[in-house]
């Protein structure tokens, strides 16, 4: 695999049924160059596995983990009870709530495990990918670049933005 297949993120979800909303995450990765190893894992029903996988992220070369779920959704804290790299939490609007028992489950973390919790969903999705560009650009000046000028050109967009 060359550099830049490597993948840099770690996708992980508790349920295929989140894929449709973490496509987006994957897809903003992609904007910026950055390849993402996306599975199935969930806190609950493959609690080894998510932990093997998990615990195995740095050795493979990832540098961010990025994991959703809904519900009772403690994969993104199971993550970080496994790893030291960071860990952001993207929030599943699943069967109830719209969503609020997952942005609770996943934000509140006990004191010295931590999770960055991004918001519920979509914007969450794609905000969890532009987060860990974030992360990786603070050495990285050409990501950077590319972090501005997509900031930039989304400026451009909503000034141009025209209503009836
Ligand atoms: C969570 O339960 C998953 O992350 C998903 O958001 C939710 C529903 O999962 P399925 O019943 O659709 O597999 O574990």
């Amino acid at each position: 695999m060359s550099a830049e297949q490597t993948p840099r993120v770690g996708i992980v979800m508790g349920s295929k049924s989140d894929w449709d909303t973490m496509k987006h995450c994957r897809d903003m990765l992609k904007e910026f160059g950055i390849v993402a190893d996306c599975r199935v894992l969930s806190a609950h029903r493959t609690p080894h596995a998510a932990a093997e996988w998990a615990e195995t992220a740095e050795e493979r070369g990832l540098e961010v983990v990025i994991a959703a779920a809904g519900g009772a959704a403690h994969l993104a804290g199971v993550m970080a009870a496994h790893t030291v790299l960071p860990v952001l939490g993207v929030p599943m609007s699943a069967w109830s709530l719209d969503g609020l028992d997952s942005l609770l489950s996943t934000a509140q973390m006990p004191r010295g495990i931590p999770v960055g919790t991004l918001a519920i969903g979509k914007a969450g999705a794609v905000n969890a990918a532009l987060l860990a560009v974030s992360i990786m650009a603070t050495k990285e000046p050409a990501l950077r670049d590319k972090l501005k000028e997509y900031r930039k050109s989304q400026t451009e967009t909503i000034l141009e933005q025209k209503l009836d």
